[in-house]
């Protein structure tokens, strides 16, 4: 994990999140509130992220690189210039949202990443920042979500219904299981069917409703939940299924990252309602704490987590 030129937050006992690695005259504080599983984010987080809604349409301006441009063919590149976390992370027992643990967040105020790259050599440098991740293995993987990752307090919530379910172990796939929002069947083998920034909790009839159906948005309803998650026909009469609102950024952000990661193009219709999903559904608090806790198990984050105007700068995924 590189430090330094980023904060790094500790998410002390009682969830309290403390900046240890200031740097740029900022502090972060949130603190977590122990009856109920919500983050309350002081005026600086929120500043934050208000920063990166207020990011979108803003021109770039003069930023430090964070990384290479892709170098040219046969071009053996050498270490880079910061210490950058070993190939194979340390491993994660602790709960994410247990004592102790070091994730990073971006600084409030320190541009994005990827300065200056656009389409192509943007896929390709998003690609090549997440080629070295770990491999968790699917079992491992949905241990992780179900006991750690997205178990809060005993619970595991359903990213499509909100049904809630207790448990302490991976549930009876008949209940709740895990949801590819990229689909197995069209891509998500090896590697990418065990990679936790694209991998959720869903309720099993919600996701078996869902299917390997395109994302997009319903006008004709065939099926939906209380939550607003629908399943039906778009405006062209194509079935598709659409998340609840609350989940509609945190799917487009997770297939942006997925397409760019394992080289999968993104169909327009689905894309077109992808990048509206992205800047109707903000990044939060949770998901930026989420997108640090995977990192912690896999090595790698979304950068579109990070930066919610990257997907801005590929006009087609
Ligand atoms: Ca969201």
């Amino acid at each position: 994990m590189r430090v330094g030129p980023r904060h790094a937050h500790v998410l002390g006992s009682g969830g309290v999140l403390r900046t240890i690695n200031g740097g740029h005259g900022r502090r972060l504080t949130a603190h977590r509130a122990p009856a109920r599983n919500s983050w309350r984010t002081s005026t600086t987080i929120g500043a934050y992220l208000g920063r990166c809604r207020s990011n979108f349409g803003e021109p770039t301006h003069a930023r430090p690189l964070d990384r290479r441009h892709r170098p040219p063919p046969g071009h053996r590149p050498g270490p880079p210039a910061e210490p950058r976390r070993a190939s194979t992370p340390a491993p994660a027992p602790r709960p994410a949202q247990g004592g102790g643990d070091v994730f990073e967040t971006p600084a409030p105020g320190k541009p994005p990443r990827f300065e200056g790259l656009t389409d192509k050599a943007l896929i390709q440098a998003l690609h090549d920042a997440a080629a070295k991740h770990k491999d968790l293995g699917y079992n491992q993987a949905r241990k992780i979500i179900f006991t750690e990752l997205d178990n809060h307090e005993g619970k595991v919530k359903c990213v499509y219904t909100g049904r809630e379910l207790r448990t302490d172990k991976i549930p009876n796939a008949s209940d709740m299981n895990t949801e590819h929002t990229w689909p197995q069947s069209k891509g998500a083998t090896g590697a990418a069917k065990s990679d936790l920034h694209h991998l959720f909790p869903t309720d099993s009839k919600a996701n078996s409703q869902r299917s390997s159906y395109p994302f997009g948005e319903v006008q004709k309803v065939k099926w939906s939940s209380p939550s607003g998650a629908k399943l039906g026909t778009d405006a062209e009469g194509r079935t598709v299924f659409e998340p609840p609102p609350e989940h509609k950024g945190n799917v487009a952000r997770a297939m942006f990252y997925f397409s760019t990661v394992y080289g999968k193009a993104i169909p327009a219709a689905e894309e077109a309602a992808l990048k509206k999903w992205n800047v109707q559904d903000q990044v939060d608090a949770a998901e930026l704490t989420r997108n640090g806790a995977i990192e912690k198990y896999q090595g790698n984050r979304n950068p579109f987590v990070d930066d919610a105007t990257l997907a801005q700068r590929i006009a087609d995924f």
